[in-house]
């Protein structure tokens, strides 16, 4: 009996899966399974092949996908968040390395199983970076891939060692060249500075009070900025932010020099976020209250990512500047939103 060929994406009901399977049934190329612990929202849910509900921790259902799907491209966004592994270490460290570790194992046999390489994404995050202090952050400015890698969070730490479980599979495994166990995973991975999406409000993320503010103020709720006024990360809208998956998914392999790319598109302070959204929304009431955890967890993060790499390798170019984003995507659609 023939599997089907299909694309599958964990972690599908969070806020980068949403605009992935929006994108991709909108391109109608790939039939899409999903794996979420929670069910999927039905306008989500009407756009997949096929809903499992579970967990990446559950190996049987993973051997179940392998039983009846052949999937030749895995979108692993499962994770917890920053600020949430912070208070539930040792759980983030479960889902976000052994789940990791479940999937790049699910991928090694499914490519076994059809003679082809997986394409296995990964969204890794500015997590991965450790600034020691502010001071130094901001001399520093834009970092390549290869510095600065001293995360100071769990959730930082899982991201960093999975980019390196990545390469791991997509390289060792091919050096140990057995024939019947060469290498069948092409990792190649993203570390995303915060995403900024108008359709979905993220949670348990360190780089939310940007999202947070324009979904709070839309609404004509008062919001309380987590972190100091003159706080820099870099962000991305999320349209972009699926872009840059799918673009590096599908760059021919010769041109990747890299198994993890930086990638990002501005990179405002709050209240130069603060700003934006109040001439937009005006008369609301944006404070700061900060959270002295959470504003050392963004201290440490890079002020800018240098994406030198992506831009050169594979094209990478978002569509949206902090202006853009702001006017004619974040804005209008979130206004949009909340009018209805
Ligand atoms: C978080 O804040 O944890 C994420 C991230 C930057 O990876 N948005």
């Amino acid at each position: 009996m023939l599997r089907k060929p299909v694309v599958l994406i964990t972690g599908a009901g969070g806020e980068i899966g949403h605009g992935l399977i929006t994108r991709l049934a909108e391109d109608g190329t790939h039939s899409v399974i999903t794996l979420d612990v929670r069910p999927l929202e039905p306008g989500i849910a009407r756009l997949v092949q096929r809903e499992f509900v579970g967990s990446i921790l559950d190996t049987d259902v993973l051997e179940r996908i392998l039983s009846e799907y052949e999937v030749d491209h895995v979108f692993h966004l499962a994770a917890l968040l920053s600020t949430r592994s912070e208070f539930t270490p040792m759980t983030a460290h479960h889902v976000n390395v052994e789940g990791t570790i479940n999937l790049l194992e699910f991928a090694q046999k499914q490519g076994e199983s059809h003679g082809r390489p997986v394409v296995f994404m990964y969204p890794s995050s500015i997590a991965a970076y450790g600034l020691p202090d502010v001071e130094s952050k901001m001399r520093v400015g834009r970092v390549t891939e290869n510095e600065w890698t001293k995360p100071t969070t769990m959730y930082g730490c899982n991201k960093l060692y999975c980019e390196h479980m990545g390469r791991y599979y997509a390289k060792r495994y091919k050096q140990l060249a057995a024939e019947t166990l060469s290498g069948k995973v092409d990792f190649r991975s993203l570390r995303f500075p915060g995403l900024i999406s108008a359709v979905t409000i993220p949670s348990g993320g360190t780089s939310d009070y940007a999202p947070e503010m324009i979904h709070a103020v839309a609404q004509g709720k008062p919001y309380a900025c987590f972190v100091r006024p003159d706080t820099r990360i870099p962000f991305m809208a999320m349209p972009d932010g699926v872009e840059a998956l799918l673009k590096l998914a599908a760059a021919p392999k010769g041109n990747l020099n890299h198994t993890v790319y930086n990638v990002g598109a501005f990179n405002p302070s709050a209240d130069e976020i603060r700003q934006v959204v109040l001439e937009a929304f005006p008369g609301s009431e944006i404070t700061y209250s900060v959270d002295v955890k959470r504003q050392g967890i963004v201290d440490a993060w890079p002020a800018d990512v240098d994406d030198t790499a992506a831009r050169r390798d594979w094209g990478f170019a978002p569509q949206y500047d902090f202006k853009r984003a702001f006017s004619e995507y974040l804005i209008p659609t979130i206004r949009r939103r909340y009018q209805k």
